[in-house]
């Protein structure tokens, strides 16, 4: 079903393309990817409003693979909305949310395809496009929300942002997933060893699967459609995600426990793609480009809202809920940042780490950043204690 809307749009695409190679290039034309894509896409279920797309100059359709509650597809609508209202409805976006579109791997192909013109995914699968988002892949590099917004909105965190033009994807913004926790149905995980043995969905990302390794897990990549019915079916035993993800995707039905280890931090950068975004006027690049930085701190505080009334859905749905000390699990993942801080490709640049770390230590954990951090795995179960 995913596949075939996916293919459909696609196949819209590249007639549209084909129709527009023998027309004019006038920059007032309305952009065929989009509106193309758009009006095929319609006929799924968009989260965002799909009334303005058919007079849109640039009907932009945008992909993700939460479900339409969670923050990262509220933040797109925020921008449609904004985008929208800036460019009196020449410029709209909607939103397919629930891996309609495909994996975060299909949609970052998708902005190079010119399928899709907008996306917000985890910074994990761009391990396959990019080395500059690596240093997120780090276990323990941060310990608060604040570190991890005060990097994302750093110059390092903008050169890394900004650094897969060449790929075919601006970045606009950068929204947020936030800590991943893991979840299982075997167990409460109080030390790495009550890992040992026990099968976790990781995202499609080596140094992921490398830090469950080194903890003792059996990793098993997966795209997020398929976690659900595998976790279901037992094929995995777990998976790790950040509150928001588990609750919108209600995985509390085939889940039984809720380990805040907080052992990742997941930032969400918006793309649009290069070739799209390029034909558009100025003044439209602008709108997109305020739009999507306005949106931003609204995700993001839909994320902090989401953990905490997101664990307490999860709870109430009976999962059992606990936090473990972080340093035995930091202990077990230390050998990560030996393996991969070095020169080299698929590495984490040693320059891009110090930067960051130098960030970190300018925002050192204080007792008031752990406990008003309502976004951080640890504020989340105090305030559900
Ligand atoms: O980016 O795949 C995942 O686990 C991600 O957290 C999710 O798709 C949102």
């Amino acid at each position: 079903m995913k596949k075939k809307v996916l293919a459909a749009v696609m196949a819209a695409t590249v007639l549209a393309l084909s129709l527009t190679g023998c027309g004019s290039t006038s920059s007032t034309q309305s952009k065929t990817p989009g509106s193309a894509a758009g009006s095929t896409a319609a006929s799924g279920s968009a989260a965002g409003s799909t009334a303005a797309s058919g007079k849109a100059e640039f009907a932009m359709i945008s992909g993700t693979t939460t479900p339409d509650a969670h923050p990262y597809n509220l933040g797109l609508k925020k921008m449609g909305e904004l985008v929208k209202q800036k460019t009196n409805g020449a410029v709209t976006l909607d939103v397919f949310g629930n891996s309609q579109l495909g994996s975060e791997r299909d949609l970052l192909e998708g902005l190079q395809l010119g399928s899709v013109q907008v996306t917000c995914v985890s910074t994990a699968p761009l391990a396959g496009f990019t080395d500059s988002f690596l240093v997120f892949d780090l276990p323990f590099i941060f310990e608060t929300t604040e570190q991890a917004r005060a990097v994302m909105d750093s110059d390092v965190g903008s050169e890394i942002l900004h650094s897969v033009d060449d790929q075919g994807m601006v970045g606009l913004a950068w929204f947020e997933n936030g800590f991943r926790n893991v979840t299982n149905n075997k167990q409460p995980i109080n030390t790495p060893d009550d890992l040992k043995g026990m099968k976790i969905r990781t995202m499609e990302n080596q140094m992921h699967m490398a830090a469950f390794q080194a903890m003792g897990a059996d990793p098993t990549p997966m795209a997020m459609g398929d976690v659900f019915t595998a976790l279901q079916q037992g094929t995995i035993d777990g998976e790790e995600n950040p509150i928001p993800i588990v609750n919108t995707n209600k995985f509390a039905e085939v889940q039984k426990y809720i380990s805040l280890t907080g052992h990742l931090f997941s930032p969400a950068p918006v793309f649009i793609a290069k070739d799209y975004y390029d034909s558009m006027p100025e003044d439209y690049q602008k709108a997109v480009q305020e739009a999507a930085t306005e949106a931003a701190p609204y995700e993001r505080q839909q994320i902090d809202e989401q953990n905490v009334s997101g664990l307490e859905d999860l709870k109430s749905d009976g999962m059992q809920a606990n936090e473990p000390e972080k340093a035995p699990f930091k202990k077990a993942t230390a050998s990560i940042y030996d393996e991969y801080v070095k020169d080299g490709s698929g590495m984490v640049s040693p320059d891009i780490y110090n930067k960051v770390e130098e960030i970190v230590k300018a925002h050192p954990v204080t007792s008031s950043s752990s406990s008003a951090d309502t976004s951080s795995a640890g504020a989340a179960t105090s305030s559900a204690k």
